[in-house]
């Protein structure tokens, strides 16, 4: 972390990003970016906890289905506006990918809030990338279970438009989809910033530059979120695993093996782990970092990459887990080593505790290699 004055709890995220730009650690773009992720997800914290009191508006489904084919709720169009405008009003983007968007969008300001006051138009400067998954779990709202916002902020260089093979429907866009295409398929490890909001019992904001792992409350009596966890490290080892267990009988067979030795205690630490798993990838990581132990939505038989999505709720994830000690895998592969070919392309995960996840991949190996 940063000099002392930021392992002081109590510290308002605002003081704690100005002191990581004047070290030299974030520039002036990702200290505004940040600062609008701070502003929409306050007032994405105030609509979730006041979801119930305002029904006709907040709850329920919006009548669309979204572009994973899902029912979309109310909560997740207006989240996502909320954070769509917040990002454009940086002028430090140049383009957004979101789970409720088709494609990527560039973060240039709308034509109508482009124009200022004397008529000229501002160009889109920006020369990062933020991809986000603006309500995770919104399913859960309705019940008042935790849901939460993840984000993943990628620099756009040239050299990153290089990088990824662009999919074969690319004749189909045009030259601005290309370049925003182009500028957002890049792999977790060419992150330079992710985090996430947990909507709960309080609203937790943890985060990394690329420089250990931090965690923020929000303190609704202020309005700010102030510095509660100076750096967050995983433990190495858990008794805790999170998964859906409905989805067992298909699962990889060397997860199922994994599973069904830490349930009896046939396994390195000797002890049986208990299951915890709310459905809301936000909570089951956040308790996954602070206890220790592994959270996973393996491949199964029906769905051969899994559930999770790879660029804005996977790669972010795994960044933050790298960063504070512990590791994300697919089973075979470091997830943040595989290059996007799609905006919304699934990757299974299993993620947590190093020495857990470790134990967990010699069972890939054995059958990856069975000599
Ligand atoms: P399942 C929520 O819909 C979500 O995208 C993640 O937040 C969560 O981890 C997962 O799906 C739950 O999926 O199939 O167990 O309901």
């Amino acid at each position: 972390n940063f000099s002392d004055v930021c392992d002081q709890t109590g510290v308002t995220l605002n003081r704690y990003m100005i002191e990581a730009n004047r070290q030299g650690v974030v520039d002036t773009d990702i200290l505004s970016v940040m600062n609008s992720i701070r502003e929409a997800t306050k007032v994405i914290s105030k609509l979730v906890n006041t979801a119930p009191l305002a029904q006709a508006e907040l709850l329920g489904l919006e009548g669309a289905i979204n572009v994973q084919g899902e029912d979309q709720k109310k909560l997740d169009v207006i989240t996502n506006d909320v954070l769509k405008k917040a990002l454009r009003y940086t002028g430090k983007l140049g383009t957004m990918a979101s789970e409720e968007e088709d494609m990527p969008v560039s973060a240039a300001l709308s034509l109508d809030l482009e124009t200022t006051a004397s008529g000229t138009v501002l160009s889109d400067t920006g020369k990062y990338v933020c991809v986000f998954d603006p309500l995770d779990g919104s399913s859960n709202v309705d019940a008042g279970i935790a849901v939460g916002t993840i984000f993943g902020i990628f620099k756009e260089s040239e050299e990153s438009n290089a990088v990824c093979d662009l999919p074969a429907n690319i004749k189909d866009l045009d030259g601005d989809q290309v370049s925003c295409l182009a500028a957002t398929l890049q792999p977790g490890k060419a992150l330079v910033a992710a985090g996430y909001v947990l909507y709960s019992c309080s609203t937790e904001l943890v985060f990394t530059l690329g420089r250990g792992v931090v965690g923020f409350t929000l303190d609704s009596s202020i309005g700010e979120y102030v510095l509660t966890r100076p750096s967050i490290e995983i433990p190495s080892r858990g008794k805790i695993y999170s998964c859906n267990e409905a989805n067992m009988e298909n699962w990889d067979e060397p997860f199922q093996q994994y599973i069904k030795d830490i349930q009896t205690g046939n396994c390195e630490t000797k002890n049986k782990y208990s299951l915890r798993y709310i459905g809301s990838m936000v909570g089951d990581v956040h308790r996954t970092l602070l206890y220790g132990g592994l959270f996973a939505y393996p491949a199964d038989t029906k769905n051969k990459d899994g559930k999770l999505r790879l660029l804005y709720e996977a790669a972010p994830m795994s960044f933050l887990l790298e960063q504070a000690g512990g590791l994300a895998i697919t089973g075979h592969s470091r997830v943040m080593d595989i290059p996007p070919v799609s905006v919304h392309q699934r990757v299974p995960i299993i993620l947590g505790s190093k020495d857990d996840v470790e134990e967990c991949k010699k069972y890939y190996e054995k059958c990856d290699d069975p000599k």
